[in-house]
């Protein structure tokens, strides 16, 4: 079906155009590593890129394209590319975009290997990088340098909550002939499209809330022109980062309730994060849907809901975010984030333990910050459990 002119969540239940010959319900898993030609002229015709018709896997297969093009109409892009990982994603347009000699600038709260990677491995390509507080465009203008080729950033910021403006960021980076990739994991193409403000790619850990069921690892590049697409591509296929089918079945799955699964973990979010201001040993809550959040008004024209991540502030530091996550019972106690299960964790004490007091402050991480991934039990249910958990704090 063609669903162009669908609403969101048409084209979450019908987009991707696959056209089974059974008829069946739902694109099926293609478990197969290659695909056989009809005889030499059509493989000819395949190689040539005259022919639907797959070649191999790594390449194409048609469980992956409905995904990629099912997400790639979500995010209004020319076409998607599909990886193994989100940090897939990542690497696969730093590689697609930085050559030896180049600058990238980065917001300096991305999810830690966005930023550990960009330092710790592309400087041994000649690769230069500058990370700053994005969500203050003085301190992005001020990083622009002659051979800057990528602006990355993460809008809400993993574990920070921090907001950019990606339109402004797009204007500034336009002037200078660079790259804008936003790492929109946080709010999915439910509430935020990067490339509808200026962004040139958009990119997704879909472990998170695009596949919404902590059961896979998976990642997926966006790209806005077709000449960007065909550039990204040929980085996933030649690198061999690429997805597998049944990966992309179950993300594809998932990806059908995106809509109803963020509205209720919204809503049930907000209750969370007003409970948390209002809590004696709570410090201070960052959730773009309350009004104490520094970018509040900039999150109301930019995203279409408040998402479902939150993070706050413990008075008691170090010793009260262990306590907090000893008592915690319905909240499971793990990394990752945007399932239909409440996930906590305590940065200080487990993510962001290696890092050195003064890499913490820089990044924002305070020792009493907690974040919590809200998930669509019942509001009451998650309070509840967060309360008790505090009483022993
Ligand atoms: N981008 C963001 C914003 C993320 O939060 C993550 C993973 C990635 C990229 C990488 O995606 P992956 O390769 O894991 O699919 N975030 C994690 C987190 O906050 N805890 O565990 C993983």
């Amino acid at each position: 079906m063609d669903t162009k002119n669908k609403g969101f969540n048409s084209k979450l239940v019908h987009g991707g155009g696959y056209k089974d010959q059974l008829l069946s319900a739902v694109t099926p898993i293609y478990q197969t590593s290659t695909f056989a030609f009809h005889n030499a002229d059509h493989g000819a015709q395949c190689f040539a890129g005259e022919s639907d018709g797959y070649i191999y896997t790594r390449l194409g297969n048609p469980t992956i394209i409905d995904l990629e093009k099912t997400v790639a109409e979500l995010e209004n892009g020319f076409g998607g590319i599909a990886t193994s990982s989100g940090m897939a994603a990542v690497n696969t347009v730093y590689l697609g975009i930085l050559e030896s000699g180049s600058h990238m600038i980065g917001h300096e709260a991305l999810y830690g290997p966005s930023r550990a990677i960009m330092e710790s491995l592309y400087p041994k390509f000649n690769v230069e990088s500058t990370f700053v507080d994005a969500t203050k465009l003085e301190n992005v203008k001020n990083a622009i340098r002659p051979n800057t080729r990528l602006i990355f950033l993460e809008t809400p910021a993993n574990p920070t909550i921090g907001i950019t403006d990606i339109k402004a960021v797009s204007e500034i980076a336009k002037e200078v002939g660079a790259v804008v990739c936003v790492d929109n994991t946080f709010c999915s193409p439910y509430l935020q499209n990067p490339l509808d403000l200026g962004a040139d790619i958009v990119l997704h850990s879909m472990t998170k809330f695009i596949n919404g069921h902590a059961d896979i690892v998976a990642g997926m590049v966006v790209a806005k022109t077709e000449e960007m697409y065909r550039q990204l591509r040929s980085v996933m296929m030649n690198v061999g980062c690429n997805m597998d089918p049944h990966q992309a079945f179950l993300t594809r799955r998932g990806l059908k309730t995106l809509a109803i699964r963020i509205d209720r973990a919204q809503a049930n979010s907000m209750k969370v994060a007003e409970f948390l201001e209002n809590h004696p040993k709570v410090e201070w809550v960052k959730y773009p849907g309350l009004k104490s959040h520094p970018q509040y008004e900039l999150a109301q024209k930019q995203m279409r809901g408040p998402g479902a991540m939150i993070s706050f502030g413990l008075k008691g530091g170090l010793d009260a975010g262990k306590k907090m996550m000893d008592n915690v019972q319905l909240a499971l106690l793990a990394v990752s984030l945007g399932g239909i299960e409440t996930l906590i964790q305590h940065p200080a004490s487990m993510t962001h333990s290696k890092l050195s007091r003064e890499a913490k402050e820089k990044a924002g991480i305070s020792d009493g910050l907690v974040r919590l991934s809200v998930g669509i039990e019942e509001a009451e249910d998650i309070i509840a459990d967060l309360d008790q958990a505090l009483m022993h704090v």
